[in-house]
Order: C-alpha cells, then sequence, then structure tokens
C-alpha cells in the first residue's frame, strides 16, 4: 500500500506535514465498492455492522481453498501440515495485532459474541457466584449484557451498571462509587456501536484492578479504527470480529492472559481440545486450544491474518487519524441541518455518527437512503438500553472506514436532506 506525503492545513492554522493515505488507491483494492445500488454507485456506511473485504484477502481465501485446504493439528500429510502452519500463523499475526505476550493466549472463536459467551461460561461460571457483582455500562452491545444477565440468573449474581452522561460518556465518578466487596469481574466495551464513544478503558482497568477485579473488554468496534496494546492497557480479556475488520465472517478473537485461561474450565468439548479420554476422565489441552473444541474456521483465520497485515500495510495508526477526520466533517456537516439531532456526542469518538431527523423513522431514513445507493444501519443496534437513555425508539447511524471519502458524506448529507424534503 502507498501512502502519499502531502502537507495540509493543520486545525489549529498552522500547517504541517502528514502522511495522507491515497483513498483512490485504497478504495481499487475493494471490489465490492465498484457496485452499483438502485443505479447509483454503492456509498457503503455500514462499516460498523461488517466492514468489506479487500482484494488481497479474498485471494488469500482462494489460494487457501483451492492449494492448502485439509483438516488441521492432526494428519502428518502435506496439506494438513501446510493448513496448520498457515493457520498457527494467523494466531501468530493476532498477537503481533494486539501486542500479546503470548500466541497461547489467542483463541480463535466464531466473533466477539463466542468470545464474551466463553469468558461467561469460562470464567464466570467458576469464579462467580452468589450475590456477587458484575458491573457492565450502560452503552454495551446486547452481546456483553444478555451472557451476564445469564450467568447472574444462574448464580443469583447481581449486574451493576455505569451509567452515562446526555452526550454518551460513561460517569467515571459514579464507576468508582460501584466497587465493594462483592464486585466480582468488571465487561466494558472499548467503542460504543451505537454512540461511537471511546472509553478511557486503560484508566477504567487500572481502577478496577486496584480493586483486584479482572475486566473484559469488548474490542469489536475498537479494533478495527485503534491500534491495540492489549499489556498496555492491562486488559484480563480482549474479544474482537474478524468480519469488522476487513476479514471473513465466522472468526473472532479471545485474548485472555494466560494464567487466568489456564484456570479456566472449557466452553465446549469434542476434539483437539482434549490430551487423552477415556469413559471415566478426560485431560484438557494446553490452552489455547483448550478452548477450541472441534474443527475451527480455518479459512476463516487464515483470511483474518490476511486482513491484517493489510491492514499493517495502510497503518492503524494512520487510519485512526484519517478516520477521525471523517467523522469531524460528518460531524460537521450532519450537525449543521436544522432538524437533525446527532445522538452521541462525546468528547472521543470513533468511526460513528447516530442521528435522527425529526418527525422522520429511522426506517424510512434508511429506506430512503437506499435509493440512492446509500447504506446505513438504522435500529436499536442491539443496544437497547443506549436507545432508552437517549429515548428513542431507534437512530440511523452511518459508520465510516478508512476507505470512505467525504465526497461520500457529502452523498449522506443531501440524502438526509432529501428525506427532509420528503417526509417534512
Ligand atoms: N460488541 C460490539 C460493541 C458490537 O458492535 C458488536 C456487533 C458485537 C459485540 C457483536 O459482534 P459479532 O461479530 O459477534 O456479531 N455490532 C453490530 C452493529 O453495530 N451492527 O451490527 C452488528
Amino acid at each position: 500500500m502507498k501512502i502519499e506525503r502531502m502537507a495540509v492545513e493543520g486545525m489549529n492554522g498552522e500547517r504541517k506535514d502528514i502522511d495522507r493515505m491515497n483513498i483512490e488507491r485504497i478504495r481499487a483494492d475493494f471490489p465490492i465498492l465498484n457496485l452499483q445500488v438502485s443505479g447509483k454507485p454503492l456509498v457503503y456506511l455500514d462499516n460498523a455492522a461488517s466492514s468489506q473485504m479487500p482484494q488481497p484477502v479474498i485471494d488469500r481465501i482462494v489460494r487457501y481453498q483451492s492449494q492448502e485446504h485439509a483438516n488441521i493439528h492432526r494428519a502428518v500429510h502435506h496439506l494438513s501440515e501446510l493448513a496448520t502452519k498457515e493457520f498457527e500463523a494467523a494466531r501468530i499475526k493476532v498477537q503481533h495485532f494486539l501486542k500479546a505476550k503470548e500466541s497461547r493466549e489467542i483463541i480463535f472463536t466464531r466473533g466477539t459474541t463466542e468470545a464474551i459467551n466463553l469468558v461467561m461460561h469460562g470464567y464466570g461460571r467458576a469464579f462467580i457466584g452468589k450475590g456477587d457483582e458484575i458491573i457492565l455500562s450502560a452503552l454495551e452491545h446486547h452481546s456483553n449484557i444478555v451472557p451476564w444477565q445469564m450467568l447472574a440468573q444462574e448464580k443469583g449474581a447481581v449486574l451493576r451498571v455505569i451509567p452515562m452522561n446526555d452526550a454518551g460518556e460513561l460517569l467515571i465518578d459514579e464507576f468508582e462509587a460501584l466497587f465493594n466487596s462483592k464486585t466480582k469481574f468488571l465487561a466494558l466495551s472499548h467503542v460504543s456501536n451505537a454512540l461511537g464513544t471511546v472509553n478511557p478503558v486503560k484508566e477504567m482497568i487500572a481502577y478496577a484492578h486496584h480493586h483486584g477485579v479482572p475486566v473484559l473488554i469488548d474490542g469489536a468496534q475498537a479494533a478495527p479504527h485503534l491500534s491495540l496494546d492489549v499489556r498496555d492497557l492491562d486488559c484480563d480479556f480482549y474479544a474482537f470480529s474478524g468480519h469488522k475488520l476487513c476479514g471473513p465472517t465466522g472468526i473472532g478473537v479471545l485474548y485472555g492472559k494466560a494464567q487466568l485461561l489456564e484456570k479456566m474450565q472449557p466452553y465446549q468439548g469434542g476434539g483437539d481440545m482434549i490430551l487423552s479420554v477415556t469413559f471415566e476422565r478426560t485431560t484438557y489441552n494446553v490452552i489455547p486450544y483448550k478452548f477450541e473444541a472441534g474443527t475451527p474456521p480455518i479459512m476463516a483465520a487464515i483470511a483474518l491474518g490476511a486482513a491484517i497485515d493489510y491492514l499493517n500495510g495502510i497503518g492503524l495508526s494512520k487510519i485512526e487519524a484519517y478516520e477521525k477526520e471523517l467523522l469531524d466533517y460528518a460531524t460537521e456537516r450532519v450537525s449543521a441541518l436544522a432538524g437533525v439531532r446527532i445522538i452521541g456526542t462525546a468528547r472521543k469518538k470513533a468511526a460513528v455518527l447516530s442521528f435522527e431527523i425529526k418527525g422522520v423513522h429511522p426506517h424510512d431514513v434508511g429506506t430512503i437512503l437506499n435509493e440512492d445507493g446509500i447504506a446505513i444501519r438504522t435500529g436499536h443496534h442491539c443496544a437497547q438500553p443506549v436507545m432508552q437513555r437517549f429515548k428513542v425508539p431507534a437512530t440511523a447511524r452511518a459508520s465510516f472506514a478508512f476507505y470512505n471519502t467525504k465526497e461520500e458524506i457529502d452523498k449522506l448529507v443531501d440524502g438526509i436532506r432529501k428525506v427532509q424534503r420528503m417526509f417534512i
């Protein structure tokens, strides 16, 4: 990936040199961006739901399926050894992507949802009991609420919720006040999918650790946008999904500190997660295999590795800076429209712009925009408590990736104006 160097005007007026991404060249890597929808060029602004896949990742899938496929970790034949080598190489790419200490701390799952459920079953069921408290935040996705609710119901544990202000920022004083001797776990998103808020997770993790409480970070919306360092964050668990990171569906990652993973119970039983089995007794495999029962999504893991290579080729810090520019531009343009309210105005945000058009149901917004080839998501974004907090049934949400452009944001703004002309 070529990076162009350009001089640009800084926000505060001073000139400074920054490395600027060559967007046209990047867009050419994504075949799907050439599609026409409703006779118009596709404007894909639903990246928080799932991002698109560049050609090198598609090529990697074709190469794997046409030249490398076999089941892994079992046979001595050429293809099985090759597939195993590539699968384990993908694990090491994820390790470096997260800056984890060891590759055995990386578990492949089906996605963020399965990663969180794995922690709930493997850690929660063993170490959280009656009367214990689990802290969550008010801006979680359902996949970081429902598993903990299921555990609380099973064990008689209690969920405590960190509230947020009207901007969608967590109230840190109230967070700190929730801790007591019964607090046993903190499950927190890094970036909110409905509001875009970037939570101060590093500070919150440090506070939880001060009380001896382990922390799971739901990184589904952070991994595609921020450079990550799980050792710097010092989180105990970190979960993300491949399909939001230019990889395929059906693959995700759970990072866990080795000493915690080692004391956890397996999530599922089956092949590959055992060392020996008799009808009387099973000895489990070492981590990470203890948590990877059955044939894993081999192709998807290898493709996730290729997606990580692709993103590294651009550079996560450049992606972060460019997407900030896009979000600032979109925020400025959309907030200048009369009758439009942005929902989620935190000082620190990433790649998400949720809004409502007064007098128009969000689903109608999505339908009209689709007529112009513009893809956004409308609904509760699997974050119904967030909708309840902001007293809206749903929002319209544009979410950005590094292959989006300001011209596409202009089309979104034109689309919103068109909706207003039709409905108001
Ligand atoms: N956590 C967060 C913060 C998410 O945004 C999502 C998916 C998940 C967990 C679940 O990820 P999965 O890959 O296991 O499904 N979020 C969205 C979204 O915002 N629109 O569609 C899916």
